[in-house]
């Protein structure tokens, strides 16, 4: 990738505050690669539509380093709005790398990059060139509440503000015969995806709450391979939750299953299971918090982005036939660049602000809200999903 091009980026939003930018897009891509060398040409005209609306190049004054109009009134009369601070976990690769690198980019935005491997993600946000004034990294690894916990202390001593947390990271263990597990002796794929994050957002409702940004906002990335009524979510093993029996006995294959469902351990299916209940976390914050608080809760598909380390457990034959199987057959292939995108709508746009929804994006990369299936809409199995969570994180 053409990296060191990255950098040029900012320079190319930052100096045409007011209106349309006079750089062509269709000759750089957001990471100074060539859009057509990443989406083969599809869908091109759209995404410059949308690259202008996304990333909002509007006024960005307010972080400019050295204009005098600093804390002035903006010409229209409105107050400039401080930097926002937006946590995403998982940022050392990915979608999370890509998505902090859309945020950071716009300069209105201060991204603390929650990774398990410190090093990683600092190597990551300098080869993608993301201005240091505009990031922190800090350490947190999802598959141990104690760092979890800490994580969540450390962020507070900060100092900051929290407005926007966007639960991302993940882990896949598709060709997995025995199951692993987190510090607490959960299934890993659960115990990271799930368990680790309600613990990670539970934690941190109260900052966001205290936060007087005007659009404070919690994501948490869920998956169509979670959602039984698409084409996708019906490839075997499918997503299922039972009547979460393994769950409540603690995943940890001693007393009872490693699956939430009480069956035999599946890695794929752990997955998708996990999303599912990242996307019942979301519904059940919303009924809970979100008229209290104003805070907006949401989940998203951002589209097949094949080419992740998410799929690095996964046997060579399927690394090499996914991406052209997703980008030829299925066509529901998307950039990381792409997808970063996407998510970072999610954290910024207004247009994205309603909460409760699952947010997915059409063939011309227009978003819409899109329908969950039967299970992973299910208020009751929400409720009680966040009851048994609350137990197993030491929360209840
Ligand atoms: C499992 O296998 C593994 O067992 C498991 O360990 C784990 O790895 C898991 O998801 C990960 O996968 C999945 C396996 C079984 O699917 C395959 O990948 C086999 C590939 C078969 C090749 C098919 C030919 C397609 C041609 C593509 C050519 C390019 C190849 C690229 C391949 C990359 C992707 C692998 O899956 C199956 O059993 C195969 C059948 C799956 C079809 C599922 C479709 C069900 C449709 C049901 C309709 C439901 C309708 C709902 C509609 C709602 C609409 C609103
Ligand atoms: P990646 O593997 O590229 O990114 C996952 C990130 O999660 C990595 O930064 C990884 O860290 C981090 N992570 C894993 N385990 C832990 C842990 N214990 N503690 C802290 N961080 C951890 O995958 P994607 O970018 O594809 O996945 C991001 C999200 O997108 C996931 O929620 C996934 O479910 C979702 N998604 C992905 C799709 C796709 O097609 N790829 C489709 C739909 C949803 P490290 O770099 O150290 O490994
Ligand atoms: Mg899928 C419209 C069709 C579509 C889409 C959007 C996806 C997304 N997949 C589709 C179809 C199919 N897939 C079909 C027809 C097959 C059978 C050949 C198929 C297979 C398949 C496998 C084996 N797909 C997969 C796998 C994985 O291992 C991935 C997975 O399930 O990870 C949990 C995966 C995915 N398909 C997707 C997406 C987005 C994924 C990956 C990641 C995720 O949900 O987070």
């Amino acid at each position: 990738m053409a990296l060191q091009a990255s950098s040029l980026l900012p320079t190319a939003f930052t100096i045409h505050k007011e209106g349309k930018p006079s750089v062509s897009f269709r000759d750089v891509g957001f990471f100074g690669v060539s859009v057509t060398d990443h989406v083969g040409g599809v869908a091109c005209k759209s995404s410059l539509v949308l690259r202008s609306r996304e990333l909002q190049v509007r006024p960005i004054r307010a972080q400019t380093t050295a204009t005098p109009e600093i804390g002035q009134a903006a010409p229209e009369g409105k107050k400039t709005l401080r930097k926002g601070n937006v946590i995403i976990t998982g940022a050392s690769s990915g979608l999370g790398l890509a998505t902090a690198k859309a945020i950071a980019d716009t300069g209105k935005w201060h991204v603390i990059m929650a990774c398990r491997n410190f090093l990683k993600a600092e190597k990551a946000a300098k080869s993608f060139g993301i201005d240091k004034e505009n990031y922190t990294v800090m350490h947190l690894d999802l598959a141990s509440l104690d760092s979890v916990r800490q994580f969540a202390d450390n962020f507070r001593r900060s100092g900051r503000p929290l407005d926007v947390l966007v639960c991302n990271a993940a882990v896949y263990l598709p060709t997995a015969k025995e199951p692993s597990f987190t510090a607490e002796g959960f299934e890993l794929s659960v115990g990271t995806n799930h368990l680790g994050h309600f613990l990670l957002a539970r934690l941190l409702l109260d900052d966001l709450k205290q936060s007087d940004y005007p659009s404070k906002r919690l994501i948490i990335v869920g998956s169509i391979t979670g959602n039984t009524n698409t084409l996708a979510g019906n490839v075997p093993p499918k997503a299922n939750l039972g009547d979460l029996r393994g769950l409540a006995g603690g995943l940890n294959g001693l007393n009872t299953s490693v699956m939430i469902d009480g069956g035999e351990f599946d890695g794929a299916k752990a997955y998708k299971d996990s999303k599912v209940c990242n996307m019942l976390t979301m519904q059940e914050f919303h009924r809970r918090y979100h008229e209290e608080t104003g805070i907006s809760f949401t989940s998203l598909y951002p589209g097949c982005i094949a080419t992740t380390g998410l799929f690095r457990e996964h046997i060579p034959l399927f690394r090499l036939l996914f991406p052209p199987f997703q980008k030829y057959i299925t066509k529901g292939y998307v950039s990381e660049e792409e997808a970063g995108k996407r998510l970072a709508q999610v954290v910024s746009d207004p247009s994205l602000e309603k909460s409760g929804v699952y947010w997915s994006w059409n063939k011309n990369s227009s978003s819409f809200e899109n329908q969950l299936s039967k299970e992973a809409s299910d208020a009751e199995k929400a409720q009680r999903l966040w009851e048994i969570s609350e137990k197993l994180v030491g929360l209840a």
